[in-house]
């Protein structure tokens, strides 16, 4: 029997801006279980990232793939910490599969070093530039309760939640 795909939420929404807590050996089960419906509940969107919190697990966990070359290339963060951030900056648009529709220019570190533990539980370091470094911290952001639209000036955040609360109620009505 194949599972049914697992919801993206879409903001507001409290776990949204919640600190996930971080995975231990008590959680093997639950990830087991949880990390191919993400994978699943990802392409499907499509995006190229998703963190547990926005399919409602408070937990530090989030799943990556650029689809290089259109060829996948999964990858999954355990406990991320970002160990070194550039002080050179890198502006791109990004969107959010919690804010659908939406995209802003963000500002953030051009690069970073991220240490982990993979799917194996194994440890890792990974570095990144261009739009993985960009992924990667705003996956990381969604560990912390944080948002795209939190690095963007509030006139362009509200207008953001004033389109998002339209697309949502234009939604509902034609449902
Ligand atoms: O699909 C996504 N695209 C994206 C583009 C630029 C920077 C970050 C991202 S992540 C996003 C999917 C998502 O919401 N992950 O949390
Ligand atoms: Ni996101």
């Amino acid at each position: 029997m194949d599972t049914p795909l697992i919801p993206i939420l879409v903001a507001p929404q409290a776990i949204l801006k919640a600190r996930a807590l971080p995975v231990t050996d008590k959680h093997a089960d639950q990830l087991r279980d949880l990390i191919p419906r993400m994978f699943a509940a990802m392409y499907h969107a499509p995006g190229i990232g998703l963190a547990a919190p926005q399919v409602g697990v408070g937990l530090r966990m989030f799943v990556v793939d650029l689809m290089p070359d259109d060829k996948p290339d999964p990858m999954v963060f355990i406990n991320p910490e970002i160990v070194l951030q550039s002080t050179e900056l890198a502006t791109r648009e990004e969107g959010c599969l919690s804010l659908p529709g939406q995209y802003a220019d963000v500002t953030r570190p051009a690069r970073v070093k991220l240490r982990y533990l993979d799917a194996q539980g194994a440890k890792k370091e990974i570095e990144a530039e261009d739009l993985l470094s960009a992924c990667l911290q705003h996956e990381h952001d969604h560990l912390n309760g944080v948002l795209f639209v939190d690095h963007i000036s509030a006139l362009k955040r509200n207008m953001i939640w004033r389109k998002l609360a339209k697309a949502q109620r234009e939604k509902q009505g034609a449902g």
